[in-house]
């Protein structure tokens, strides 16, 4: 199906034309006024250099492209009744969504002061893009946002997150041409292969085909239409055209052209919730290509800007400095008659404000865009029921993520009803250890299946994609629209999503000071596969670094958790799943390894989320002469037979073991939230004694953090250094000082007037870092007393 400018049936009758077209010029006058005016905003006066702001700032291309949609959704959610939500992809284009909640009435409701009256729309201009006001782009400021779009990319990511069981929902997403050729963009068209037209609401994308980005052509508006409708069928999508520049042309093309989709999508979802069809529909998508900077001024200063590339900001620059400038200014204002779209109050004529739907239908109005406000609590299972029993320290576990998955497969079966509850990831779940949750559901899927696939259904709480910015974005957009549920990824390529995670706990720290935003379920990262168990993938599977990425963010939103044991991770998980309005990092291993905490031990360290190992220590109350300190389940093992090592040798020797749970603790409590006062760290890590930290991550966080205590001289931090290969997975902690051996030494150097059977000690444990060696060399393996070593406790 294509839909051409010269429509062959007339979807719009002559009146309603005539004032969507209206509707549209207010929303283009409102934009523009936003991005020049300071005052006189309905020009009641002749336009006089005060009236304009000094730093003019602000995207004008997109923007009345972005209110044409607008106004047309508008007009299609009334016709149907949608239950719809806009997302903006280029999210610079934010006069678009600030001026359409305005002339809607949303943006009035949540701001009383920005009153739909000559003072308030005085105060929606100045506010826009000046100090003290609001961003440029659709920020959480905006009522009806869910994605700010100041990156680009995720929009479509957004968007198909947002409509996962939310069967009713419709989601229309504005993507940029230039948007599109981001990597996270472009692989967002296949999501279509994971959404069920049964149990999932639909996306309308909408790629706005206005030719260019910042200063260069947009790739998919230089190649041919044939080449672009095939690339999108291509994708499975059925794309319907809508392009040209003659405005009466253009709504009708645009109406159109919204009729059919949306009765495709109606027909799609009837197929397969009445019929039963299990057909993969080939959705619907809009291309709309119309002029960059559309309406606005033709040619400045000599060269065209409305359907170049110079009209991708301001197109007409600072009046005070360039003459000629306040006219052109004047004149293109003027342009849009705003006399005939507003009353001398200020107020959009009552005829217009009849095209805007009502109440929650309104897109600034939606609460799937509030997601807070829909947001209910997990059902939990107690997660004490899945404890991991303890007979004694150090007792052989199957790998702390395999006990995990029991709990994620409860929460599952106990939220099934409400379905709210999604895991995605990049292909890992099994792999990491959950595959106890393919007991109760399975990996969402409609594209074919084959007889050996497993796991494969039409709707399933997992969504897997090899995209780790597909399950990102999903995730952030389930959770922005109300719901839970977890990210589990391979350590190492939960970098892939930096950025995305940077913008999300921008976008969460912005929201908790909007107070009529409601908070929403925390963005939960469940890092398995970690840095130590990468043996046999080697070094491009090595890297611990996401968790000093995440630190740099606002100490109100971020969380990294790394429970040395499954009892441990049990119930930081059971902590992570109930909390609002955070991104928790938990990292967490899938391997068999020891296990230390009964369940009740666990869920109060977890709780203090840094202790003292009293059971591990041979110090009792007195002070240690060496703090052994460890953050992580493979630097717990270490540093455990580390201590070992010490108290058979060196008895005399007073160790104290302390164990990080929640890393936050290390920064001072003016810092961070979970911060220890400086009085209780010196009171676990002592005022001057030498502090061996057994680290997880990269050592320099832990410096980072820990740099204004007392004792931060003393503490020397051992983690990964940037040395891995394919090895045993005993050989990547000697490759990077992490082992037993080496934390054994630097303690015995550490602590002063050690003695002959010190450098003995010292001298032996470096004979064993070459035996190993020289073992896993001949074997292939570790050593018998590596992999057999148990924890014995202390007489
Ligand atoms: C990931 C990312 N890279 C670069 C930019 C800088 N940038 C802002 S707008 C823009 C061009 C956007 O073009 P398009 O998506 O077509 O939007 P429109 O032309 O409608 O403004 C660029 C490159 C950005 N915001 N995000």
């Amino acid at each position: 199906m294509s839909t051409s400018t010269q429509p062959t049936q007339q979807t719009l009758a002559p009146a309603l034309l005539k004032n969507i077209d209206a509707y549209w010029r207010a929303a283009n006058y409102l934009s523009v006024g936003q991005m020049y005016l300071c005052d006189n905003p309905l020009l009641q006066r002749p336009l006089a250099l005060t009236d304009v702001k000094r730093m003019l700032l602000g995207h004008w291309g997109t923007t009345p492209g972005q209110n044409f949609i607008y106004v047309h959704l508008n007009r299609i959610i009334k016709k149907f009744d949608l239950d719809m939500i806009y997302v903006c992809g280029p999210g610079h284009g934010g006069p678009t969504v600030v001026a359409n909640t305005y002339l809607e009435g949303t943006y009035s409701e949540v701001y009383p002061n920005i009153s739909q009256d000559l003072v308030g729309l005085q105060k929606l201009f100045l506010q826009f893009s000046f100090p003290g006001g609001i961003p440029s782009h659709a920020s959480p400021e905006c009522p009806g946002s869910i994605h700010e779009g100041g990156e680009l990319g995720y929009s479509l990511s957004h968007a198909f997150g947002a409509v996962f069981d939310n069967p009713e929902l419709i989601v229309a997403c504005v993507v940029g041409d230039g948007e599109a050729e981001t990597g996270p963009l472009a692989t967002a068209w296949h999501a279509n292969k994971f959404l069920d037209p049964a149990t999932d609401g639909a996306v309308l994308p909408i790629l706005h085909l206005n030719g260019y980005k910042i200063a260069n052509p947009a790739v998919l508006a230089r190649i041919s239409h044939e080449e672009l409708e095939q690339l999108f069928r291509g994708y499975g999508w059925t794309p319907i055209f809508v392009e040209g520049d003659e405005p009466a042309l253009m709504h009708e093309a645009m109406a159109t052209a919204l009729d059919a989709a949306i009765a495709q999508i109606k027909s799609d979802q009837q197929d397969a919730r009445i019929n039963g069809s299990k057909a993969r529909p080939r959705w619907p998508m809009i291309v709309l290509k119309s002029p960059k900077g559309w309406t606005g001024p033709k040619v400045v200063d000599g060269k065209q800007i409305e359907g170049t590339f110079r009209a991708h900001q301001v197109p007409i620059t600072d009046p005070s400095k360039h003459p000629g400038h306040l006219e052109l200014l004047e004149a293109w204002l003027k342009s849009y008659r705003a006399e005939e779209l507003f009353d001398a109050d200020g107020r959009l004529i009552a005829e217009l404000a009849a095209l805007a739907p009502e109440g929650q239908r309104r897109m600034g109005a939606n609460p799937h865009a509030n997601g807070g406000a829909l947001l209910h609590d997990l059902r939990m299972p107690d997660f004490r029921n899945y404890a991991v029993d303890i007979p004694t320290p150090g007792v052989r576990g199957i790998g702390d993520t395999r006990e995990l998955g029991k709990f994620l497969r409860d929460v599952v079966t106990l939220n099934d009803a409400k379905r709210n509850f999604r895991m995605f990831g990049p292909d890992e779940t099994l792999s990491n250890g959950l595959g106890a949750m393919f007991e109760v559901t399975a990996r969402q899927w409609q594209a074919q299946t084959l007889p050996n696939d497993e796991f494969l259904a039409p709707t399933g709480r997992v969504v897997e994609m090899l995209s780790e910015h597909q399950c990102e974005g999903w995730l952030e957009g389930y959770l922005l629209t109300g719901r839970h549920g977890v990210f589990n990824c391979y350590e190492a390529f939960v970098h892939i999503i930096d950025s995305m995670f940077n913008q999300h706990a921008k976008w969460l720290s912005v929201t908790r000071k909007i107070p009529w935003r409601r908070p929403i379920s925390s963005l939960n990262y469940l890092l398995a596969s970690h840095v130590w168990r990468q043996d046999h993938n080697g070094f491009t599977h090595q890297d611990p670094g996401f968790i000093d990425v995440v630190v740099n963010k606002k100490a109100e939103v971020v969380r990294v958790y790394l429970p040395p044991d499954a009892n441990c991770l049990l119930s930081v998980m059971d902590h992570c799943l109930r909390s609002r309005n955070y991104v928790n990092v938990v990292v967490a291993g899938k391997h068999p390894a020891p296990q230390w905490l009964t369940m009740d031990a666990a869920a109060k360290h977890c709780a203090a989320g840094i202790g003292i190992w009293e059971w591990a220590s041979n110090c009792g109350t007195d002070a240690p002469d060496v703090v052994m300190a460890c953050c992580g389940d493979v630097p717990t093992l270490e540093t455990m037979a580390a201590v070992s090592i010490l108290r058979e040798h060196l008895p005399e020797i007073k160790v104290r073991v302390v164990n990080v749970v929640d890393l936050m603790k290390l920064q001072p409590c003016t810092e961070h939230p979970h911060g220890l006062t400086d009085v209780a760290f010196d009171a676990i890590f002592t005022q001057d004694k030498p502090v061996i930290f057994a680290f997880h991550g990269y050592p320099r966080l832990v410096h980072q953090l820990a740099y204004r205590r007392t004792n931060h001289d003393n503490i020397h931090v051992h983690g990964y250094k940037e040395e891995g290969t394919i090895t045993t997975p005993f050989d990547m902690t000697v490759l990077n000082e992490l082992d037993r051996f080496h934390l054994a030494i630097d303690a015995i150097k550490r602590v002063p007037n050690i003695g002959e059977k010190g450098l003995q000690l010292k001298r032996m444990l470096e004979e064993k870092l070459m035996e190993h060696r020289r073992y896993i060399v001949n074997f292939g393996e570790d050593m018998p007393e590596i992999r057999n070593w148990t924890w014995q406790s202390p007489a």
